[in-house]
């Protein structure tokens, strides 16, 4: 059986994160695509000497031309640019369009078959410019935000709990920005929700409501620290366990920014949801019952991303 093709658009620091994992995790062989000419070559050729140490078999290649791409299984666009401290992720809008443009129109003239995970901020308005540009198949297109936002819940519930990471799953919903709706009552520790954590004197909800600001915030904490750049380690740890699920048929349930078409009452928009995603791409959505202050934070959340789309409508005329 041929092995599987990735191919990644973008060769900064999450495309060539994702480049090492899926490499590590035998995904397929790589294909890193940048309009920076020699950088995707050279990761390429970094990672393919790194194999014979990791014990990996993978076809690693670099280029800057999209005929690379050709017949890939998945694609992980990153290309675009990232925050700077004091920039919010809207501020990416006017650049940040254009390159989901050209990425757009580069998938459809080459990978037209490929299950699409976009990673580019602001991610909800360019997951939703990306399938339109491409013409892809709704379910065949997500966002990543919701697993990289549940994994960062996840990591400061196990801190406070003292608790395997394992052992702990989290529900985040919403748009990928600082008003992204953490769900304490659907998150867990080994089945247990964290209300009933509460009660039973393991943390306070004080605690509790520090951590869910936390994960709000928790890019930008992390653009602060880095001072250049974003997170890239987590982000492409969450976008490759999506990949992993479509590739070998998994069926995990992941939160994604997933093409809505009347679940959650809202029609046309891609918003942070937990699907299946399996051989068929975005096989299911999970829809949840919300109680009255869910309901307000998930609204508030899906204003911001209209918002995002009016926008983006703004600065490209096709797109209204
Ligand atoms: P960075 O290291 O700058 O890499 C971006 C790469 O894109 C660079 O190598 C550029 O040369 C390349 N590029 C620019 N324009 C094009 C183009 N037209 N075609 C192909 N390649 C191009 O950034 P990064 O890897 O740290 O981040 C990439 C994106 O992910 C940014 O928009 C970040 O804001 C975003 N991001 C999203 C999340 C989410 O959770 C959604 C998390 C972290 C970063």
């Amino acid at each position: 059986m041929a092995r599987s093709k990735i191919a990644l658009i973008g060769a900064g620091q999450i495309g060539g994160t994702l480049a090492l994992l899926a490499g590590l995790k035998e995904l397929g062989d790589i294909v890193l695509f940048d309009i920076v000419d020699g950088v995707p070559q050279g990761k390429a050729l970094d990672i393919a000497e790194a194999a014979p140490v990791e014990g990996f078999d993978a076809k690693l290649a670099g280029a800057s031309d999209y005929s690379a791409i050709a017949g890939a299984d998945v694609v992980i666009v990153t290309a675009g640019v990232p925050r700077k401290p004091g920039m919010s992720r809207d501020d990416l809008i006017g650049i940040n369009l254009k390159v989901m443009q050209s990425v757009g129109e580069g998938i459809k003239a080459h990978a037209p078959d490929a299950f699409v995970i976009c990673i580019t901020n602001p991610l909800d308005a360019m997951v939703w410019a990306l399938q339109k540009f491409s013409g892809l198949p709704k379910n065949k297109i997500v966002g990543m935000a919701g697993v990289l936002d549940s994994a960062r819940f996840r990591h400061f519930l196990a801190e406070e709990f003292k608790v395997s990471v394992e052992d702990v799953t989290a529900f985040v919903l919403g748009g990928h920005g600082d008003d992204m709706v953490p769900l304490v009552r659907y998150s867990t520790i080994a089945g247990v929700p964290l209300p009933d954590m509460i009660k039973l004197g393991w943390s306070t909800q004080e605690k509790l409501d520090a951590m869910v600001e936390r994960t709000r915030k928790g890019g930008g904490e992390i653009v602060n620290l880095l001072k250049t750049g974003s997170a890239f380690y987590a982000p492409a740890s969450s976008a490759i366990a999506m990949a992993e699920s479509y590739l070998r048929d998994k069926r995990r349930v992941l939160p994604c920014a997933a093409h809505l078409d009347g679940q959650y009452g809202i029609d046309g928009l891609f918003i942070g949801v937990p699907v299946v995603i399996g051989a068929n791409g975005v096989e299911k959505v999970l829809e949840v019952e919300f109680n009255g202050d869910e309901k307000a934070m998930f609204e508030k959340s899906v204003n911001s991303v209209k918002g995002l789309i009016e926008a983006c409508k703004g600065v490209d005329a096709s797109l209204a």
